[in-house]
Order: C-alpha cells, then structure tokens, then sequence
C-alpha cells in the first residue's frame, strides 16, 4: 500500500507523463517525496510557478500529453493562474497539483488557504479536491481525460497535505481508450458533394490539428482536394507555408484587401478550429449569426460549433477521423473557378509577405532581424515567442515548414517566450530552439535560463531592447498622440544578465552588425543576442 502522493506519481507515469514542473512547497511535501528517486519521471526546479507553467505547456505542445506543474498553496497557486488562462486559451492539456491546508483546517480561513473552485472554476475545465485518499486514482483518470478530451484545458488538483502522505489501497490507471466519435455517412457523403462543386472553398484550420500526424494527414487532403488553406491564430506551423494552397493566416488584423478576397468563399470548412475572437477578427468573419456562405464545422468538442457562428454541416469527431472518412475525391476538384480563387488567395499573400524595409536611425527594424533568422532556420528548428510588437513579423515573414515549430502563446501571455524555449530544449535536445523575446517580456519571466544553464541548453536567445512596451505604446500614439505614458523604461544592463546565466553575448546595435548573426545561431552552445530595436520603424505615424 502506497500513499495518495505516490498515486499520484504512479497514475502521471502511468499515463506516459515523463516530466513535472515545480516550484517546492511545504504544503505538498508528500508529493515531492513521491518524487524522490524516481528515474522515470524527470522533476524540473523552476524559480517561479509562472514560468513553471508556461514550461509546462510547451512542453504538453510538444508531446500532446498534459503538462504538469506542481506548486504550494495559497502564493504558489496565485503565480501559476497565467498559466491556466493560457492553457485554457491555447487549448493546451494541462494539470495543475495544488499541496492545499491540512484537511481538518480546509475552510477555516487556513493560512495561506484558498477555495480553489472559486479562484478557477471559470478558467479550468475541473477543480478537484481530495479529501479521501481512497479516490486518488479515480481523481488522477478523470483529471488526465478532461484535460485531453473535447477542446483540452487545464484541470486543477487540491489535495491537502495530509492526504498526499495518508496511505491508500487505489491503484494507477493507465490510459483509457480515446474516445473517439466519427461523422455519419450522411454528413460525409455531403461534404464530399460540396468540397468537390465549391467553385471558392475555403478550409480554417486550428490547434485540434497540431497533434501527431495532424498536419501530415491535414497537407494530403488539402493537396488531394486542392483546397486552400489558412491557419487559425498563431498556429503557422500547421502548413508549409510556401505551400500553393496555403493562404494564410488568421492574425490580429488581416488586410481589409484579403479579407474582402475571404468573403468571397461559397464553402468555408472549419476543421478542428474554434471560431473565437481573433481567428474570427473580432466575430466578423464568416458573418454572425448565419455566414455568407456554406459553413461545415468539425470540432471533437460540441460546445465549439454553432456557439456564435450557425454551421450548415455540424460533425463532432476528430478532424483527422473526418478527413480519413472522406477519402479522396472521385475526381481531382479543379476547373477554372477554382483555378481563379487560388490565384486570388495567393496574391493577397504575397503581399503580406513582402518585405518592408523602414529607413530608421534609432537601432534595427526588428522585421530585419526576424528576415534574417526565418532565411537561415533550420528544417528542425523550434521558435519560441513571447509577447510584444518584435514578434509581429514573426507571423509574416518567417516561412514555417513541418516538422519546423512554432511556440507562441495564442492568449497573449507575456513571459511564454523565455520558459517555453527552456522546455522545448529539455523536451527536444537535439533540435536548435530559439527564443525571441522583447525587454518587457524578458524581466516578466526570464529566470527560467537558470534551468537551461543547470541542465546545459545551448538555447538562443534573441533579446529586442527598445526601452519600451511597443505595442502599448504604439496605441497609445495612436489614441492619445503625444501623451504616452507607463511605456518606457530603463533596462538593466542584459548583456551582464545573459552572461550571468552562462551564454555567449552578442550585441547587434545596427543593420550592418546584422550580418554576423547567422553565424551567430549557427554556434553549437548558448548564445545570447541583444539587439538595439527601433522604436521609429513601428511608430503608428509613419
Ligand atoms: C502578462 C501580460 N501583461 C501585460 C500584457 C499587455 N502587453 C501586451 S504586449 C506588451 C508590451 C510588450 O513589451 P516588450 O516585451 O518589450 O515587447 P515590444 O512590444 O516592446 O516589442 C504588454 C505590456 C500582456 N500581454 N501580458
């Protein structure tokens, strides 16, 4: 008989979880010592729980099993919550260990106490707390499967401290059948007939496809349908983006050029997207509540399709299920309509793309040094960005091909880019990962690159000073010109700070220093760049 925090322990690895992220507390030392000696599972010591989750969901990005963090009660619950909004916007599978008050002081307005199905009842997918031992094991089954079923989330697990270290007869489970639910005939059948006449079709796809062999199985049934293609927010990587039939993106605000081309869809195909704000820029495409045109939406969750949008075709199943059940068309789906609207789609992208070149004075256009770094990146290589205005040309220009990653946080998070870099490296050795970070961004987290020194990450990371939060200040300009305010500081010498934790610094201070920073990626250890960005190259003015 073990005890409820070896349960723990045992159902995570059981379920093929092979790594934690913690920050220690006393309130949870039971399960800290469940960790102890373990060789199957690898306990990461983080310095805050922010960054222990975001490292957390990378990791679950890379793996598709959740990530786990493990954190103290009361303060340490209160610096995780980024993390359960992010996971619950990224659609990230995610647990959350809570080390809660002893039992018999549970809402007594223990020290350091917290009810935390009031603090994240409305952001987690479920909020346990276990009082008996006894139902550990069911807890962990029905935490692992709400997590990953349906749209995935973050779940939150309180057990209090003297339950982790009572005794227990449960056992692991491992994992369960999938579960899995596949389109009627009818509805296939249906499809089939519109994706073969739609002479201007249109397939949105989402994070449901970013599982393994999503995007394998989603570029084949493009190519075998000749269907284009554009991505929803931040998810890039889901295509070959040089591809004929991949048309972009759905950003923060596409072109009115291209989305007036959108609009001219007769068949929009959602597969395995939310239609939530930005994919849908701001609910105004399709048009809410009935589309302009024919809407097929297919979503493994039910709560995703006609929540705002009216589908015309609504299928709950996996889109990879879907896609293996409409098998390949009678006939190749081409003609000159079709022909025609791909053309349309390509030329909007095109422009997107081009270049934009700003002559400025005051540092580096970022977008140069995002050019230079999508030119030269590897066919292996895994981008992290945090969030700011220097990430911006990340999702123009910066041509992202399978297996190539992308790791940015769809909800907007600030502080991602640093831990989820750390994360990708302990998860993908071999794989040369870089980070691309603003100043702002970089003090909000940051202090995970004490992990990556500890555990020997030759990370790059690309650091954008411009003394300011740009893209605050950019609508500031906007809205109140002149009258900018809380969006410029002083940063502490980085170049001290990288080194600090072990990396190579390189300053990159004007276009012309750019040249070395190929070579300067290419290096096999750490590398720390900091490049002087231009303010006057993103000033709403120009
Ligand atoms: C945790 C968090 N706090 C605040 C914001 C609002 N916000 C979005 S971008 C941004 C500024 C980012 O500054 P920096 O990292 O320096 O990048 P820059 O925009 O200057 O390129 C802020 C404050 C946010 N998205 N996340």
């Amino acid at each position: 008989m073990g005890t409820a925090g070896e349960l723990i322990v045992d159902s995570l690895v059981a379920n093929g979880i092979d790594r934690v992220f913690c920050v220690p507390g006393e309130s949870y030392l039971g399960l800290l010592d469940a960790l102890y000696g373990r060789a199957d599972i690898d306990t990461v010591v983080c310095r805050h729980e922010a960054g222990a989750g975001f490292m957390a969901i990378a990791d679950a990005r890379l793996t598709g099993r959740p990530g786990v963090v493990c954190v103290s009660r009361g303060p340490g619950a209160s610096n995780a919550a980024i993390a359960l909004h992010t996971a619950q916007q990224d659609e990230v599978p995610f647990i959350l260990m809570i080390g809660q008050v002893a039992a018999r002081n549970v809402r007594r307005d223990s020290f350091q106490e917290i009810d935390y199905r009031q603090m994240y009842g409305a952001i987690a997918k479920w909020c346990a707390e276990v009082t008996d031992p006894a139902r550990m094991a069911e807890t962990m089954l029905r935490a692992i499967q709400t997590a990953t079923t349906g749209t995935p989330g973050p779940v939150v697990i309180a057990v209090p401290e003297d339950v982790l270290t009572a005794p227990t007869h449960g056992a692991p489970v491992g994992p369960q059948a999938m579960v899995r639910a596949a389109a009627v005939p009818a509805d296939v059948a249906m499809l089939r007939g519109w994706l073969e006449n739609a002479a201007r079709p249109l397939v949105l796809c989402g994070r449901s496809l970013d599982r393994p062999g999503g995007r394998e199985v989603l570029r084949n049934f493009l190519e075998q349908w000749n269907l284009p293609a554009v991505v929803s927010f931040r998810s890039q990587d889901l295509l070959p983006n040089k591809h004929r039939l991949y048309a972009g993106d759905m950003g923060l605000a596409n072109p009115p050029d291209q989305m007036m081309v959108l609009r001219q869809a007769d068949l929009l195909l959602v597969l395995g997207a939310r239609l939530t704000d930005i994919t849908t820029q701001g609910y105004t495409y399709p048009d809410l509540v009935r589309p302009q045109m024919r809407l097929a939406h297919v979503h493994a969750d039910p709560s995703a399709i006609g929540t705002h949008f009216a589908a015309d075709l609504a299928v709950v199943c996996d889109p990879q299920e879907l896609i293996a059940a409409l098998g390949a068309p009678a006939q190749w789906p081409d003609g000159v309509a079709r022909a025609k609207w791909l053309d349309a789609l390509e030329r909007e992208r095109r422009k997107i793309v081009a270049p934009r070149r700003v002559d400025v004075d005051d540092g580096v256009p970022f977008e140069d040094v995002v050019a230079l770094i999508g030119q030269n990146l590897p066919p292996d290589a895994i981008v992290t960005v945090d969030a700011g205005t220097f990430g911006v040309p990340v999702y123009r220009v910066i041509p992202f091909t399978p297996p190539q990653r992308l790791l940015a946080p769809i909800a907007g998070a600030m502080g991602f880019g640093v831990p989820a870099a750390v994360a990708a490296g302990l998860r993908e050795p071999a794989r040369p990962i870089t980070c691309l970070v603003g100043d702002g961004g970089f003090l909000m987290t940051g202090n995970e690159l004490a992990v990556a020194m500890e555990r020997k990450l030759p990370l790059k990371v690309v650091l954008s000073e411009n003394c300011s939060y740009a893209s605050i200040w950019i609508q500031q300009e906007r809205d109140y010109p002149g009258r900018a305010i809380g969006t410029m500081f002083m940063n502490p010498d980085f170049a001290l700070i990288g080194r600090a934790f072990g990396f190579d610094v390189t300053r990159i201070k004007s276009r012309s220093d750019l040249e070395i920073l190929p070579d300067v990626l290419a290096q096999r250890g750490p590398q720390f760049v900091i490049v002087r960005t231009s303010l006057d190259a993103v000033r709403p003015t120009r």
